[in-house]
């Protein structure tokens, strides 16, 4: 089907055919008509967090399912990821422009051994989308380059994602070193991604899991606000 032709039909689909089609798309990693439908929903006024977590998230976890099941390989999972970069790239800016004063800065990356970002990207969209100055240090992170960005940077908050088993328990080596070199109360430590809970967060001595990105923004929020509040009353 050409270009034209794809445009036509998606455009000419109300809302509640367009996201499933979006979904579908997603699935079938085709990114230029994500892209095509991230804008057509924006035209019709919809905000950019709607358009990132019901056509966009909503999507990836159809994929994800079906990656669990057996039924999608790895090609295809990054083909869907790749189309759902294509989105939030148009997304990014968008989430960026709320005007809000800046509430602090946050180092992130995903650990060690561990190369999925998607999750973390969301996180650093809708972090700055707040109001917070973000500095992102990709995939595979070990601890010397978490320790290196802190020292550099001097960030309130300190974020780590991981999306597999054998990766999260890299977490508790950083936060430990951080220990080990008496600086971990100098910041705020906030974990998440899929395989995580509040359990883990506490047994490694994380400050905070966060189950998703609005809940990362919501949470760096209060403990930086909490902490501003210690420091100005002592
Ligand atoms: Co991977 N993969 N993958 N994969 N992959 C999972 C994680 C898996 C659950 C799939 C499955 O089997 N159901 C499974 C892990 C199983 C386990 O550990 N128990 C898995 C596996 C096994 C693998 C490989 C080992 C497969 C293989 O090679 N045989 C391999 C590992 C590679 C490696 O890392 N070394 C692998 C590879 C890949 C791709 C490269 C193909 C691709 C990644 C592309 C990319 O990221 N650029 C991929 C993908 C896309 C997935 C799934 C399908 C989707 C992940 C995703 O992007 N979700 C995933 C299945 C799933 O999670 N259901 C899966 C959407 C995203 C918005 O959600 O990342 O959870 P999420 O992020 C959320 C929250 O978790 C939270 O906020 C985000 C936004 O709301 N959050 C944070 C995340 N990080 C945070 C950090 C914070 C705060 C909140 O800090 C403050």
């Amino acid at each position: 089907m050409s270009e034209q032709e794809d445009d036509l039909i998606l455009s000419d689909l109300p809302d509640e055919e367009l996201v499933p089609q979006m979904h579908d798309d997603l699935y079938d990693g085709l990114k230029e008509e994500i892209e095509e439908g991230v804008n057509i929903l924006l035209k019709r006024g919809w905000e950019p967090y709607k358009v990132l977590t019901e056509a966009l998230v909503a999507g990836m976890t159809i994929v994800g399912r079906d990656f669990r099941d057996g039924i999608l390989f790895v090609p295809e999972v990054l083909l869907a990821a790749n189309a759902m970069k294509g989105g939030m790239a148009i997304l990014k800016p968008l989430l960026a422009e709320t005007g809000a004063p800046r509430m602090g800065k946050m180092v992130i990356g995903t650990v060690k051994g561990d190369i999925h970002d998607i999750g973390k990207n969301l996180v650093s969209m809708m972090m700055e989308g707040a109001g917070f100055e973000v500095v992102d240090l990709g995939i595979n992170n070990a601890v010397e380059s978490y320790l290196e960005a802190i020292e550099r940077e001097q960030p309130d908050i300190l974020g780590m994602s991981a999306l597999l088993t054998t990766t999260m328990p890299y977490m508790k080596v950083v936060i430990d070193t951080l220990k080990e070199q008496g600086i971990r109360d100098d910041y705020i430590v906030l974990v998440g991604g899929a395989p995580l809970n509040e359990e883990f967060g506490r047994a490694i001595g994380a400050d905070a899991y966060c189950r998703d990105a609005a809940v990362a923004v919501d949470t760096a929020k209060e403990l930086v606000a909490r902490r501003h509040n210690q420091r100005a009353a002592s």
